[in-house]
């Protein structure tokens, strides 16, 4: 594996930390963000270079210090004691002076003997299942940093529950051998102890350990189990694999980040959570809307609203002899029956306990999971929710009272009203040709009535548009028309945790991909073997 692909998977990592961080008062998100940031330590470019480690754990009195020891070629390298338990208390490291200086521990917990074993750093370390807290804190910090883990236990401790325990929670993130030792302690064929014990370490996790698993007597150091398990652990490795096995934890830690507790299976049950919560309120929001739209006071302002844009509308048409009393009534409605409207509509949304309790509930909804919410109090007003929620019941009153005026119910309407007038002015040119023919003079007081009976036959035309517009007016149904309601608070975290989670999903599928090609070359007879992916 390319270094680039690996920094370029820690620099996502870092990412959907970041991205995390917003929601860092929930567990879960908390959890994510502190994986994610082992992670990103772990895989830093100082760990990178420390040396291969290999160190030695289990419960007390199994031996370590004396495996340790016989590893090393050196009787008593590691002091060890029949009589007193918990008696390794501090690291036995065998190191080169070279790779001392890379190794995280404190002075005070660790002793480096003088044998070095080549390519590797050999660790013995305190009992796991210890009464002494120090002993555990020291045991579990080196198996945090190791690369390969040697768990050696005997036939009567071979069900620890503390050191099986300890073996589960880093079984996806390290390489593991694992050695029983004191074969010489029971009356058992090695083979059936061996059977045993394969099958304790699958129920553990790890499938195929038949090229990691030995059972042996330390104390018998002709034994061929043990020669072999020796070869294993103090075998050459080349440098390219020491540092495929690197990159081989890097991967492992990211996976573990998302996989362990089932944190992305907790983080989708989040969404789904949410979105559930989302489509109950945009119910409610709706529903909450439908009232609002049809109460009264909103009914009868968009009723006088939809009558002057008809009017203005008509003014705009061809209405013959109506125009004048268009134009009047256009002038006197003009903008204010919108205005009304709008604030009706306001006064409406400001006043509605539904859509205060509705806002309340998404901000409770939120809060029930700890997850983030804004400082201000803007994006709950209901005030704020009317914005949209108003400009779309104008919109939808305009364009029906738009097109009430080129219905043919209205043509027809306009043309009823334009009868009557057509009757008076063709009578009264009538009179006027008749008299123009007969040479007869027509008094001014002809015209002035004239004028003023065909006026008045434009009224009647007018009241019947206008009754007209007002039956129309009568149908109308504010509110229906559908459109995108947004719950600005839910969505937005919803956005978030589906970019999270999204973004998680590739990173996990892209580290996998890796480690399964790196894990193809590793030699298990060298590197140990790893835990199943329903361990990870
Ligand atoms: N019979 C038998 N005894 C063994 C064998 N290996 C180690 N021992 C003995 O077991 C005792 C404990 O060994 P240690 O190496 O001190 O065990 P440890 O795991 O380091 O113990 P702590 O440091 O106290 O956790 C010693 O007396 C060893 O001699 C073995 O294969 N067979
Ligand atoms: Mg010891």
């Amino acid at each position: 594996m390319e270094p680039y692909k690996l920094q370029l998977l820690i620099a996502r990592a870092g990412e959907i930390r970041d991205k995390a961080v917003c929601f860092n008062r929930n567990d879960d998100f908390a959890r994510l963000q502190h994986n994610l940031e082992l992670a990103c330590e772990y895989c830093s470019r100082d760990e990178m270079r420390k040396p291969l480690i290999i160190a030695i754990v289990g419960g007390t009195g199994v031996g370590k210090s004396y495996i340790f020891s016989a590893l090393c070629g050196v009787e008593g390298l590691s002091p060890s004691s029949s009589a007193i338990r918990g008696f390794t208390s501090k690291l036995y490291v065998s190191a080169s002076e070279e790779d001392r200086c890379f190794l995280p521990f404190a002075e005070h917990d660790a002793k480096f003997v003088d044998i070095s074993l080549p390519g590797i750093v050999l660790i013995d370390t305190p009992d796991l299942d210890t009464i002494h807290a120090e002993n555990v804190r020291i045991a579990r910090e080196t198996m945090s940093v190791a690369d390969i883990i040697v768990c050696a236990t005997t036939p009567d401790k071979r069900s620890d529950f503390v050191v099986n325990q300890n073996v589960v929670e880093w079984a996806s993130r390290k390489r593991w051998f694992f050695a029983m030792n004191k074969a010489d302690t029971v009356d058992i064929s090695a083979d059936q102890l061996r059977l045993d014990f394969i099958s304790r370490l699958r129920a553990l996790g790890f499938e195929d350990c038949s090229k990691a698993a030995f059972v042996f007597s330390a104390t018998d150091k002709t034994n061929s189990e043990f020669k072999s398990f020796r070869e294993s652990i103090v075998s050459a490795r080349s440098l390219q694999s020491n540092r495929l096995l690197k990159q081989e934890a890097c991967l492992r830690q990211i996976l573990h980040a998302f996989n362990s507790e089932q944190l992305i299976e907790r983080l989708l049950a989040l969404l789904m959570n949410l979105k559930n919560s989302r489509d109950i309120l945009i119910n409610r929001l709706e529903a909450a809307e439908n009232a609002i739209n049809r109460s009264e006071s909103v009914y009868h302002a968009a009723r006088q609203a939809f009558t002057a844009w008809a009017y203005a509308a008509l003014s705009k048409r061809r209405s013959f002899f109506l125009f004048p009393w268009l134009l009047a009534a256009r002038w006197l409605n003009d903008e204010k029956e919108s205005a009304y409207l709008e604030n009706e509509i306001e006064q409406s949304f400001r006043h509605s306990n539904d859509l205060k309790n509705l806002f309340t509930d998404e901000r409770r909804s939120i809060e029930d999971k700890a997850l983030a919410l804004p400082e201000d109090n803007q994006a709950n007003d209901p005030l704020h929710h009317f914005r949209d929620a108003g400009k779309s019941i104008i919109h939808q009153v305009r364009k029906n009272a738009e097109h009430a005026v080129s219905s043919r119910l209205m043509l027809f309407y306009i043309f009823l009203a334009n009868l009557l007038p057509v009757i008076v002015l063709s009578q009264i040119l009538y009179r006027m040709i008749s008299c123009w023919l007969s040479a007869t003079w027509l008094s001014t007081d002809f015209f002035v009535h004239a004028a003023l009976i065909t006026l008045a036959a434009t009224l009647p035309g007018y009241l019947l548009v206008s009754r007209g517009l007002t039956r129309i007016s009568g149908q109308l149904v504010p509110g229906t028309h559908k459109r995108e309601v947004r719950l600005s608070l839910l969505d937005d975290r919803i956005n978030q945790l589906e970019t999270i989670l999204q973004l998680s999903s590739q990173l996990n599928s892209a580290a996998e991909n890796e480690l399964s090609s790196i894990k193809k070359v590793l030699p298990e007879s060298n590197y140990g073997i790893t835990a199943g992916s329903q361990h990870v």
